[in-house]
């Protein structure tokens, strides 16, 4: 069984993600890995800690000569920035002075309802746990994860729908959002330049104005197989699975598989996706094509061999330059939020974020369904699989 979970203090030493579960003898491509954390570090709108920052993953434990052993995968990503807390976020009692307090909350942040909840009397620890850099290590985990998707030949990547009231309404190719993702420099991460520009002068606007933006990223899993996930229990269909998955993510608030927004207010004959049957040419598992695919590859909580799609919509930043009303913790008294340096737009990052989710979301149920402890052993279920659904 697939399982991970990570630890970790936005500004303390470092973070931890653990992986258990991953076949042995998967090869392990370190340069990947520390691509992955590269693309999430990207982004026109990041604040001054991405300036601070270079993830590079730091492998413990589970990789041994370049492969996976079986056993729990253990990764490190160091935290530069913590130079620079150790007196004010010591792991000691250390000098109550040197602490930095977050003396009042930010609507929209974790930090009021987080201090009611474990009675502290002010947000440091509360932003620590809750900050969005803990999503690189999920990056790193979900790079593992692609690696093994792409055994099967199954990729993952994200591209960017909308900054702020910037949107693309255009259908956008697997071939461009792989493009996207071979760039080595992001802007923000949209297969239009034209919107992207846009995209930009709405993180413009927000720069120069102290506000700050959201936005939709859209996550493409490429050549997945008809047949992961099941309609059989609540808990095992693939799109709950993929909602819960990419809404875990810090500011994600909605989550939706291919159009289902649009479709909620469409007629059934306008968003079904007609089926075909081709053999020319070869298909990839299965005769049986589709004509569009509103549907983001899914149908009954089970992956129909489309692409599957997956939005997630983010809110703004809730940390302002020029911040909302709130009240300080010790006086009561009304004052504005607590600001320190800030992000203003994060949409292609946590689309990198959401990649990860997606892949490890795939990963669990490709094992459910093709596992095995050692790769040559899933790779063979996997075969098995791909001929009968030829045979079918
Ligand atoms: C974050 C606040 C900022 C972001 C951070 C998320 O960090 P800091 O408070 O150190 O300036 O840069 O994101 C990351 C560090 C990251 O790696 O993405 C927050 O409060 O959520």
């Amino acid at each position: 069984m697939l399982r991970f979970s990570t630890a970790g203090e936005s500004h303390g030493e470092a973070l931890i993600a653990l992986l258990s579960g991953i076949p042995a003898g998967l090869a392990v491509d370190l340069d990947f890995v520390n691509r992955e954390l590269w693309r999430r570090q990207q982004g026109y709108g990041r604040g001054g800690r991405m300036r601070i920052e270079r993830d590079q993953a730091h492998i413990l434990s589970g990789v041994r000569h370049g492969r996976t052993i079986g056993s729990p995968i253990a990764i490190l990503l160091a935290n530069k920035d913590w130079q620079n807390w150790t007196e004010a976020l010591p792991v000691a009692e250390g000098d109550p002075a040197k602490h930095k307090r977050v003396a009042s909350p930010r609507p929209g942040h974790a930090d009021l309802a987080g201090a009611l909840k474990y009675n502290f009397p002010e947000a440091r620890y509360v932003l620590e746990r809750a900050s969005a850099r803990e999503s690189a290590a999920r990056v790193s985990l979900g790079a593992i994860a692609k690696l093994l998707l792409r055994e099967l030949g199954i990729e993952v990547l994200s591209h960017v729908i909308a900054v702020g009231s910037a949107k693309l309404d255009a259908h956008v190719s697997w071939e461009a959002i792989r493009g996207l993702g071979e760039k080595d420099r992001v802007l923000l991460n949209c297969a239009d330049p034209q919107t992207e520009e846009r995209m930009k002068e709405q993180v413009d606007l927000v720069l120069r104005s102290g506000d700050s933006v959201g936005g939709i990223f859209e996550v493409v899993a490429h050549n997945v197989p008809p047949g992961l996930g099941t309609y059989a229990n609540w808990d095992e269909r693939l799109d709950a699975q993929l909602a819960a998955a990419v809404m875990s993510l810090q500011a994600v608030k909605a989550v939706e598989l291919g159009n289902a927004v649009r479709a909620a207010t469409s007629l059934g004959s306008e968003v079904h996706d007609e089926i075909d049957y081709e053999t020319e040419p070869a298909p990839p598992f299965t005769g049986f094509t589709r004509r569009s695919n509103h549907a983001g590859g899914l149908e009954g909580g089970v992956s129909n061999g489309q692409d599957i799609r997956v939005r997630g919509y983010l809110k703004p930043i809730s940390t302002l330059r020029r911040p909302l009303g709130s009240v300080d913790f010790a006086t009561r008294e009304p004052v504005k939020a607590a600001y320190e340096r800030s992000d203003v737009c994060v949409v292609p990052a946590a689309g990198v974020a959401g990649e990860a989710m997606v892949a490890l979301t795939l990963v669990r149920c490709a094992l459910e369904k093709f596992g095995g402890d050692s790769m040559l052993e899933v790779r063979r279920n996997f075969e098995g699989y791909c001929q009968q659904l030829r045979n079918f």
